[in-house]
């Protein structure tokens, strides 16, 4: 194989992708890990006698076989104390339920099951450590918040549940020793170039040795822009016997050992005057990190806190974030990695400011969130907002939602007896950071070939890499083609991931056409090529607003979203079609976050949600339709004037979702919910509310 070619979406639709799983290897032998039953505690046998000799066993390894393997980087967007171990195979003691402990290679799948069942694994359980601390940052603006001296305080706390990224394909490497002494691995991942830097780093082997592919992508979420303990050991494995090698996560093992995300707690207190105004705002996170951490372990936990106070002017701030370890998986970035969290506290807090002054949902947001004309604007913690019209998309939501109408009825209904309510939230996305990079070549026979650092999961890459490629070059789309995801072939990138690859990779594709055009304009004959590298001045910061109108059946608690609006700004559309589907994705799974999905560990952190008979996930019936409607703030960040979209839905619809809720059951006195809004957790809340009446 030379190059990598990927499936359009309509391709991946009709079942026609072609996944790690599906990489041929002749002689490949088949990874099945032995993990941890236990949270906590040291190993005290580890018997492979049995399992060596079962039929199909090629070899089995234990944790001193890969002990000499480096560490993973982990990003230090906030500064860590020490990092936490990374161990492909448990070295003498477990740290969590799903840790690798054993790793059986097998010549089939079942045979190193059967292999692995025969392992004699004692663990001496310990009660797990206290959760330590792994990394602390704050930031103050302003006169240090004194809510008491404010006329008017509320406060706010949310709890974020572990949630599962879900991605359809799971987890899956695959790795074939090359002659040379290097090696090409097939990795299911958003960052092939960061898989090939970290594996040349672990395994102590030159960079220039690794070639990593990612074939087409079933999905990822933030999920897969790191490796594994089982990623690393499975190429490990593959250099040390000189066979193919090949792990593929059970769904299972993506509850048990895939990173999940969320599981922050945010808390905090806002003061403002009694004109609605708001004066202060101190707020802080407590983010869990699992028991090790992947690339991108601490970026929940920073983005949940720099994003304060979001869309809003508040003078004075006091924000801390406090990411810790825990004796359960690991957590990392999942589709909004943090923003979900910044959004969520913020527009508890902010509903509640309207109940305590009075005001309109829309309006207590309308007089405080920073103008169009302050634009671009320095938030307290020193995030440059690049640009929007957050007050017209607050009026536009009002006009397309109909929510005077709305509210007047939901009143209607109130009177007659009926839970009904409907939920307000506001939210930003940041997004576009860093760089990326794209070679464009314009061949004799007029077809351009554009091979990018970035990669793709199903996101119509190509249509909207070869639209800008299009428009720039004056050539018809059908000429160009678009290929990424191999180290080999593609200029070395970033990746897919944190809704960055329409503003930076495309903005590399349109700026290397940009410099061919005016080659060709000027007289250069074909072919001719170009490598760029794009760099953002800063971030692009897309937002919007959700409006939710749900009803709660009293007797069983069961909520019905009636009807959901959102209004959008994506700065310049490039692909509609791709934009559309990009929120409908993130509505659905912010809708699961809201309603339905939460990871449970008991006390002696046992994964009691180990599969989709647990799990509750959204299917499509489940998820409400949603209207949306568009507005178009160029970014100033980018030549495309585009900002990201990939996280827009799981951002902003939850807390529109929660404030339904809370709308809804507000007549009752209830003014807090936790998410996600079960039916039993909603009767619960009714029901309290009885009894508590019935006391009185
Ligand atoms: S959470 Mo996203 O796939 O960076």
């Amino acid at each position: 194989m030379t190059q990598t070619s990927h499936h359009d979406t309509a391709a991946l639709l009709r079942g026609e992708g072609r996944f790690c799983d599906d990489i041929a290897l002749p002689g490949c032998l088949s990874v099945t890990f032995l993990r941890s039953d236990s949270a906590a505690g040291d190993i005290d046998t580890l018997d492979i006698s049995e399992a060596v000799d079962m039929p199909g066993v090629v070899a089995v390894h234990t944790g001193a076989d890969v002990a000499h393997l480096g560490c993973l980087e982990v990003n230090g967007v906030i500064p860590y104390d020490s990092p936490l171990a990374f161990e492909c195979l448990a070295q003498g003691r477990v740290q969590a339920v799903g840790q690798p402990v054993a790793a059986v290679l097998a010549t089939s799948r079942s045979a190193g099951l059967d292999g692995a069942e025969t392992i004699w694994l004692d663990i001496d359980s310990s009660d797990p450590p206290a959760p330590a601390r792994v990394a602390t940052q704050s930031w103050q603006a302003g006169d240090a918040p004194k809510e008491a001296s404010a006329p008017i305080t509320v406060s706010a706390t949310v709890n974020h549940p572990r949630l599962v990224p879900l991605s359809m394909e799971p987890r899956a490497i695959a790795a074939r020793p090359e002659p040379d002494g290097g090696v090409t691995v097939w990795h299911s991942t958003q960052t092939p170039h960061r898989s090939r830097t970290q594996l040349a780093h672990i395994l102590g082997l030159d960079a220039g040795l690794i070639r990593v592919i990612a074939p087409d992508v079933g999905g990822a979420f933030g999920l897969k822009a790191s490796l594994y303990p089982e990623e690393v050991f499975t190429v490990w494995a593959a250099l040390h016997h000189g066979r193919p090698m090949r792990w593929s996560a059970t769904r299972s093992e993506e509850f048990l050992s895939g990173t999940h995300g969320r599981g922050l707690t945010t808390s905090g207190r806002l003061g403002l005057d009694a004109n609605g105004r708001f004066i202060s705002l101190s707020a802080e996170a407590r983010a869990p990190v699992g028991h090790w951490m992947p690339n991108s372990g601490l970026i929940p936990a920073w983005n949940a806190t720099r994003v304060w106070p979001g869309p809003y002017l508040v003078p004075a701030v006091d924000i801390s974030t406090t990411a810790y370890s825990e004796n359960r998986a690991a957590t990392g970035i999942y589709r909004g990695a943090g923003r979900p969290e910044a959004a969520a506290l913020m527009e508890r807090l902010v509903d509640k400011a309207g109940r305590a002054t009075g005001l309109d949902p829309f309006e207590i947001r309308l007089r405080n969130l920073v103008p169009a004309s302050a634009m671009p604007f320095e938030t307290p913690t020193g995030q440059i907002l690049d640009s929007g019209d957050y007050a017209g998309a607050l009026d536009a939501l009002r006009r397309v939602s109909g929510y005077d109408a709305r509210r007047a009825e939901v009143n209607a209904r109130r009177e007659q007896g009926e839970l009904a309510g409907l939920g307000l939230a506001f939210y930003l996305e940041p997004s576009g950071e860093g760089w990326e990079t794209a070679r464009v070549t314009w061949n004799v026979d007029g077809t351009v070939q554009i091979d990018s650092g970035s990669s793709a999961q199903g996101q119509a890459r190509m249509r909207s890499y070869a639209t800008i490629a299009a428009q720039a070059l004056g050539l018809p789309a059908q000429n160009i083609s678009v290929r990424y995801g191999d180290t080999k072939t593609c200029p070395e990138g970033i990746g897919a991931l944190a809704s960055r690859s329409t503003a930076i990779g495309g903005s590399a594709v349109f700026e290397a056409c940009q410099i061919l055009k005016s080659k060709r304009d000027a007289g250069a004959d074909l072919p001719l090529s170009h490598d760029m590298t794009f760099k953002t001045k800063g971030q692009a910061w897309g937002y919007g607003c959700y409006l939710v109108q749900m009803a709660v059946d009293a007797d069983t608690g069961t909520p019905t979203i009636e009807a959901a609006f959102c209004v959008d700004d994506t700065g310049t559309v490039i692909d509609q079609q791709a934009v559309t589907d990009q929120i409908l994705g993130g509505f659905a799974q912010g809708f699961g976050e809201a309603m339905m999905e939460a990871v449970r560990y008991d006390t002696d952190g046992q994964i009691l949600t180990a599969s989709l008979m647990d799990y509750a996930a959204p299917r499509a019936s489940d998820v409400p339709s949603l209207s949306i409607a568009k507005m178009q703030t160029p970014s100033p960040m980018n030549p495309l004037g585009a900002k990201g979209v990939g996280e827009a839905g799981t951002i902003g619809a939850p807390p529109a979702i929660l404030n339904a809720a809370i709308d809804a059951l507000a007549p009752l006195g209830i003014t807090d919910l936790d998410m996600p809004l079960s039916p039993h957790r909603l009767w619960q809340a009714i029901h309290d509310c009885e009894s508590r009446k019935a006391e009185l």
